[in-house]
Order: C-alpha cells, then sequence, then structure tokens
C-alpha cells in the first residue's frame, strides 16, 4: 500500500480485516463474509470488511434501542456540545480522513478534503440547531386555554448512504439526528465500507469521553439485505436513504407498506439553461465543474446543457476546449481535475448509454472512451463526454452515473428551455445562467424550475449545508441537512391547556352531562 494512505489508515484506525458492525467503540460481526475494498485509483487492496448477518443485525438494533432513552432525555444543548466535539475531532483527522474518501471513492483530493469540511459545517451548524428546535405557540380560541407544539426525539433511525458522498451524507442525517434527540444506524455504502469506519471511530471517541451510552452512533456495513431489513424494521421510525430511484423506490415502499417515515434523496438528471444573456464566461466554468467533477457521480451532476441557438455553437467550440485539456488521473494528485470512477462495473454502465444515445441519435463530440496505459491501470477512467442530443430521447431521461453531458438546443423564450429542464421524472437540481431579470425570475418563479434547488449564475453542484437539501418528483421528496430539514428527525405534538375552571369545547360544542 503506498505509504501516505498507510499512514491515513493508521491514524483513522483501519485495519486490513474489519468487523461488519459497531456501536461506539464496541465491534461485532467477524464471522460473515469477507469483502475486499480496492481503490477505484489504482485497484489497490485497501482493505477488507466483514459483511453484516442477522445476529450482528440484532446486536445493534438492541444497543440503539437501549442508548436511546439515555440520550434523548439528555438536554438538546448538551447534546449539541456532543456534536460540537466531533466537529472539533473532524478537524484534527480533516487530512488524513480526506485522503482516505479520495482514496476509496476516487474523488479529487480537494473534493475529498472538502467533503470532511462538509462534515465539520454541519457540525457547526448542528451545535446551533441544539438551541433552535422551536415549535409555535398559538392562541386558543377558548378562555383561559393556551397552545403550544413541541418537538420530541423520534427514535432509532436508520441511515443508508451512496458512495459518492461516502461520509457527508451521513453526517447531515446523523448531527442533526443527533441533536434532535435520536440515536442512529448507519448503513454505509458496501464499496466505501472503510470512511463508514474511521468516522464511526472518530464518534467513538467523543462518546467515551463523555461517558456516554455507546449505541447513540451504530455502523452496519451490509449489503442490499440489511438495507431492507431497516426499512422494515418498525423499531426504526424514520429510514432516510440515499441513492438510486430505484433502491428509494424499494425502501420507499417497505417503509410506506408499515407507515414508517422515509426520508429520500434520489437520483437527479440536472441541468444547466445557458440563454443569450448568459455571462459565457462564468456558465462555461459552472458546467465544467457541474459536469466533470466527482468524474459525474454526484445526486447533483450537471447532465444536461440546455442551451439557446444564438450562444450554442460557441458555448459548444468553448466546451470542447475544456474537455480537450482536463486533467484525468490520480485523484490524489494535487492538479487532477477528474478521478476514476468507482469500479469497472460503473465504466460498462457509462459505455452502454453511450451506446444507446448513438443509437437514438446522439452525436459524441468528444470522449466517454475509458483510458488505458500507464496510470490508468485500474480499468476505472474514462475520458468525460460531450454529446449532442434531445431531451426526449430514453438515455437523456435517464440518471446515468458518469460524466455525460448532453446539449441539448432551444430556439426561442426562456419558457421553451424551462418546459425542457422540467421535462424528466427526477427534480434535484437546476441552475439558469442569464443576466436578464426577466429570465432569471421566470426560472425562479411557480411556472419555473420544478426542482428541489434553482440557481442563478452558479452551477447545480456543490450546494452549501445551510440550505435545505433534496429534490421532487422521482428524486423523492425529502430535505436534508440546512434549513428546517432537522424538523424530520423529530415528532411533533400539539398540546393544549387549560388554566381555567370551565370545560369549553372548541367549535361550540355543548356537552352538558
Ligand atoms: C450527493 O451527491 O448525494 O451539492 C450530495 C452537492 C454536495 C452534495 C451532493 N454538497 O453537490
Amino acid at each position: 500500500l503506498r505509504t501516505d494512505i498507510a499512514a491515513a489508515l493508521q491514524q483513522l484506525g483501519i485495519e486490513s480485516e474489519n468487523a461488519a458492525a459497531s456501536s461506539g467503540s464496541e465491534w461485532f460481526g467477524m464471522t460473515g463474509a469477507l469483502r475486499e475494498v480496492h481503490s477505484p485509483a489504482d485497484g489497490a487492496l485497501i482493505a477488507s470488511v466483514h459483511m453484516a448477518d442477522e445476529a450482528a443485525y440484532e446486536t445493534i438494533l438492541t444497543r440503539a434501542q437501549e442508548a436511546f432513552p439515555v440520550w434523548r432525555s439528555t438536554p438538546a444543548p448538551v447534546r449539541g456540545e456532543v456534536v460540537r466535539q466531533i466537529g472539533v475531532k473532524l478537524r484534527h483527522y480533516k487530512e488524513a480522513l480526506g485522503q482516505l474518501v479520495t482514496y476509496e471513492m476516487g474523488k479529487v483530493l480537494s473534493e475529498g478534503l472538502g467533503e470532511v469540511q462538509e462534515m465539520i459545517d454541519i457540525c457547526d451548524f448542528a451545535v446551533g440547531q441544539s438551541r433552535q428546535l422551536y415549535g409555535l405557540t398559538m392562541h386558543s380560541e377558548r378562555p383561559s386555554h393556551r397552545m403550544y407544539e413541541q418537538y420530541h426525539p423520534l427514535g432509532p433511525i436508520g441511515i443508508i448512504s451512496a458512495f459518492n458522498f461516502p461520509v457527508a451524507v451521513w453526517s447531515w442525517n446523523a448531527m442533526l439526528a443527533a441533536v434532535c434527540g435520536d440515536v442512529c444506524i448507519w448503513k454505509p455504502s458496501e464499496k466505501t465500507p472503510l470512511t463508514a469506519i474511521a468516522c464511526q471511530r472518530i464518534v467513538a471517541q467523543v462518546l467515551q469521553e463523555n461517558d456516554l451510552p455507546e449505541g447513540i452512533f451504530n455502523l452496519i456495513v451490509g449489503d442490499a439485505t440489511i438495507g431492507k431489513k431497516m426499512a422494515e424494521d418498525r423499531r426504526l421510525p424514520l429510514v432516510s436513504a440515499t441513492g438510486s430511484t430505484r433502491m428509494g423506490q424499494s425502501v420507499g415502499q417497505a417503509v410506506g407498506a408499515r407507515l414508517g417515515r422515509s426520508l429520500l434523496e434520489l437520483g437527479g438528471n440536472n441541468a444547466i439553461i445557458i440563454t443569450p444573456h448568459a455571462d459565457l464566461e462564468l456558465a462555461i466554468r459552472a458546467t465544467a465543474f457541474g459536469a466533470v467533477g466527482t468524474c459525474g457521480q454526484r445526486c447533483t451532476t450537471t447532465r444536461r446543457l440546455i442551451v439557446h441557438e444564438y450562444v450554442y455553437e460557441e458555448v459548444k467550440n468553448r466546451l470542447l476546449r475544456v474537455y480537450e485539456q482536463l486533467r484525468i488521473g490520480d485523484p490524489l494528485k494535487g492538479d487532477t481535475l477528474v478521478g476514476p470512477l468507482i469500479d469497472r462495473q460503473a465504466v460498462e454502465t457509462m459505455q452502454r448509454a453511450l451506446e444507446q444515445v448513438k443509437a437514438e441519435g446522439g452525436n459524441v463530440l468528444v470522449g466517454g472512451e475509458p483510458l488505458q496505459g500507464s496510470g490508468y491501470e485500474s480499468g476505472t477512467y474514462v475520458r468525460p463526454a460531450l454529446v449532442e442530443a434531445e431531451n426526449h430521447y430514453a438515455t437523456v431521461q435517464e440518471e446515468t452515473f458518469a460524466p455525460i453531458l448532453y446539449l441539448i438546443r432551444y430556439e426561442g423564450e426562456i419558457e421553451k428551455a424551462i418546459a425542457l429542464q422540467n421535462d424528466v421524472r427526477q427534480g434535484l437540481s437546476s441552475a439558469l445562467f442569464s443576466l436578464n431579470i426577466h429570465e432569471t425570475e421566470a426560472f425562479l418563479s411557480h411556472a419555473g424550475s420544478d426542482c428541489g434547488i434553482a440557481n442563478i449564475n452558479i452551477g447545480t453542484s456543490g450546494a452549501e449545508i445551510g440550505g435545505a437539501f433534496g429534490g421532487e418528483k422521482e428524486t423523492g421528496g425529502g430535505r436534508e441537512s440546512g434549513s428546517d430539514a432537522w424538523k424530520a428527525y423529530m415528532r411533533r405534538q400539539t398540546n393544549t391547556i387549560n388554566y381555567g375552571r370551565q370545560l369549553p369545547l372548541a367549535q361550540g360544542v355543548s356537552f352538558d352531562i
């Protein structure tokens, strides 16, 4: 193993063979099947992890249930103090954890570090939130009555996260859930379990230092059968899941069948619109980052570029120049812009999508091919593709988790572009580049973008944690991270208190006994 990674693993407490499940610092499940984790960067074996079996799952659930009554009775600002300490520890481990995110997942180092920064940011946000779990007060229609609402902890919650943000999306959920008084059970993607194990170890230190029950934060590494168990488990009142629409449909249906709550953050098919009034310099930069950043593996990745015919040729030529110069390679190397895809299967999926779009009439302008030769031995590197296509193509309607940008031409007014942008089943992120107020306001109006995120003169990806994150339609409707997303992790209770000596009924109803 390369020495920088060996040092990071050691600092983070990752062993060559790791247990499947953990409650704080206790580890269980050394008997399940062993899964090897290889780096997409160079194909090297990083470490192995046992996959959780039924027994490990039950142990984790029990630990979580035991910890919940203690944690929910801990005052919210004290819970916030624990999260503050997690944020401090994350700062300490930022370099090592960021490196491991990069090596295990493949995103370039500045994004690996950025992902850890996103965790630190949500910790800080959650600390403040811990003193602001506000409910409203209402004026009662009855004399000598008052009404208010309060938010109570919900219970043990399940968090299912995806490989592409192997740790940040967990932290959005877990840190808010923690200040809300919930305990959590985290199933990371089985493609990226090592960064999850590292986070669990960091959090365990804080729990121990504060003499808290270890079952407040739990980890379980398993495949889809564990995810299914979580979705069906009545002991988990909320399951938050991030991943493909197909995964979300099965989780959502299973949770719905028991009338539990699910918080879904699923696929996107995000577009940038470039109008004749755009600052093209900004638009090109934002498009490049949105389309090829993270090798096209963000749920917010720019997948469609809807360009007005007046500027279409210029945008196309400028993008071609950018695509021809992209530095593709080792994600740990400082100046790399595009790292590998997560695995060879992702490369095949990308190839299939390109074949399909060509068959539908699409024109591949540049890229798409898997890269070979020195530095690319892992077979996971591709050249990002720029493809002229039409919005209605079946391939364009799908989210392919790879760097393929579809160039779509529009004519006429902004409403035409908005209609194209909305004409997909997903509704996560969207952006418009224009300096014309008629266009920008139309895009943000009720008749504008139908997405959960709509931006002006910045791209579709790279949201800050302060806003609510999520989207509509097949994206699943959930909102995580900032704003009032914390409410999803609590149960609301409406309280009416009578401090008078009469019992007036609401709506003027009389009932004399
Ligand atoms: C995801 O891809 O699941 O807005 C999350 C962004 C990041 C989060 C992406 N802050 O691109």
